[in-house]
């Protein structure tokens, strides 16, 4: 069998709630690659449900619990990783929060409360969480998190988590400036609408599938599973020249004036 394009490498995946989530689709295909892989789950809530995804990669496939916005939280996991691992290649943040009613309404009421929260969960958890797994990543590395289009265009309620995923953005390519020299690569995917928990109870979400149908020029959003293609080409060694970038995976969408 002709070598695997992750075979060796040993990852971290933040953000799988269940088998519709982004992190999901990159985490089979980084598996499928040859990749180990080491999950988090948010709370007691999401547990059970991660623990039965994961099984799929083996019994023992560890897993345990970090609330990203909880500097502790962040500090046991990593302390758990190491006892896994002596080193780490790949990491994935796919996590993302805003209070609900921050994405309904206008973008001018959003509360101070709202805008800290945004940005904590959303920005600031890929700055603490690539701080605490560089130290393992000694052979360089790649890390990649998820974003949209709001980020640069005003997409209607997207609103404050706009504003947070332009700093995730703008944070990806300050990381990829600070880690080049440790041969460590920090990109983004901007997916186009997928149909997630994160994404269910949108209002006006399947209109937004249909104006993809309608606009983008492969007259359809994205899968998911070609979101893990993607994260698998941005995890290996055919992407050793790609930094601090945000690749579209969106039908062509964001190249559209109107
Ligand atoms: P999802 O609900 O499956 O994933 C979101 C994840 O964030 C969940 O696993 C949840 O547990 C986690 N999370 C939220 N708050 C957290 C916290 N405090 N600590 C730890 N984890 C926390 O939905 P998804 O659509 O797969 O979202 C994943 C990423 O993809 C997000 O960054 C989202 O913004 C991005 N994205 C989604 C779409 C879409 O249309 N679904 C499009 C572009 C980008
Ligand atoms: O990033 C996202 C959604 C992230 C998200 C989703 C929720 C729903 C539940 C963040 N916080 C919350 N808070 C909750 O209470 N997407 C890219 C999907 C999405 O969300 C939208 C979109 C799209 C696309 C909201 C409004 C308009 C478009």
């Amino acid at each position: 069998m002709a070598e695997q394009i992750l075979g060796g490498k040993t990852g971290v995946v933040f953000g799988v709630a269940n088998k519709r989530s982004i992190a999901w689709a990159i985490a089979k295909a980084w598996a499928a690659a040859g990749a180990r892989l080491i999950f988090n789950y948010q709370g007691e809530r999401l547990k059970d449900n991660v623990e039965e995804l994961v099984a799929e990669f083996g019994e023992n496939t560890p897993l345990y619990p970090c609330d990203v916005s909880k500097d502790e939280e962040i500090a046991s996991f990593f302390a758990k990783v190491s006892e896994q691992t002596e080193r780490l290649d790949l990491l994935l943040h796919s996590v993302a929060f805003a209070p609900k009613e921050a994405l309904e309404g206008d973008f001018l009421s959003t509360t101070r409360d709202a805008f800290r929260t945004a940005h904590d969960i959303s920005a600031y958890s890929l700055v603490a969480l690539t701080r605490a797994a560089t130290p393992l990543m000694t052979d360089g590395g790649s890390i990649l998190a998820m974003t949209y289009y709001g980020a640069e265009k005003v997409v209607p309620h997207y609103n404050v988590m706009g504003v947070a995923k332009a700093s995730l953005e703008a944070s990806t390519r300050y990381l990829a400036y600070d880690l080049g020299p440790k041969k460590i690569r920090v990109n983004c995917i901007s997916a186009g609408p997928v149909n997630t928990l994160a994404a269910r109870g949108i209002s006006g979400f399947s209109a937004m599938l249909k104006h993809y149908q309608e606009h983008a020029p492969l007259k359809r959003s994205c899968e998911p599973a070609e979101l893990g293609q993607t994260g698998l080409f941005l995890a290996s060694d055919g992407a050793a020249a790609i930094t601090g970038q945000v690749l579209y995976v969106d039908g062509g969408y964001q190249i559209m004036g109107m």
